[in-house]
């Protein structure tokens, strides 16, 4: 089934070159990428993204993390994109992700990752709104 999901490398990823590796990735795959966007994200913006996440004990850090810098955001496309990408990226925390994934291969910590990407279809769909919406960051 033809997908669309988001992908987003994070402040970390960002910071140390990751961009390109991160998108070799993705096109290596297979998976097409239809939209990117480098933006310093507003507070407001990351909180919309992480909004599942309110009220956890991380999510200060969490949110002070994600805009602390520019973050680069695609959409991306293919035969079952969301859990494809996800596959990709590998487990939240770098520690434990496979080598082999995104995670696995650059990140040795749960909050700096490199990367986000949507878990679901539905998710999906409201975090390219988000990130995508004229309002969530400049450059
Ligand atoms: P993921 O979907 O793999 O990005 O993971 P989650 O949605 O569970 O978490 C979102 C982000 O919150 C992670 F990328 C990093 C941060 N986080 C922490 O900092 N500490 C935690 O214990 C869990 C998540």
């Amino acid at each position: 089934m033809l997908e669309r999901t988001i992908l987003i490398v994070k402040p970390d990823g960002v910071r140390r070159g990751l961009v390109g590796e991160v998108i070799r990735r993705i096109e290596n795959k297979g998976l097409k990428i239809t939209r990117l966007r480098m933006i310093y994200p507003s507070i407001e913006c990351i909180e919309q993204l992480y909004d599942v996440h309110k009220g956890k004990p991380f999510y200060k850090d969490l949110i002070e993390f994600m805009s602390s810098g520019p973050i680069i955001a695609m959409i991306v496309e293919g035969d079952e994109a969301v859990k494809v990408v996800r596959n990709l990226i590998g487990s939240t925390d770098g520690r434990e992700a496979s080598p082999g994934t995104i995670r696995g291969d650059y990140a040795l910590s749960i909050r700096e990752n490199i990367v986000h990407a949507a878990d679901s279809v539905e998710r999906a769909e409201y975090e390219i709104k988000v990130v995508f919406s004229e309002t969530c960051g400049d450059f």
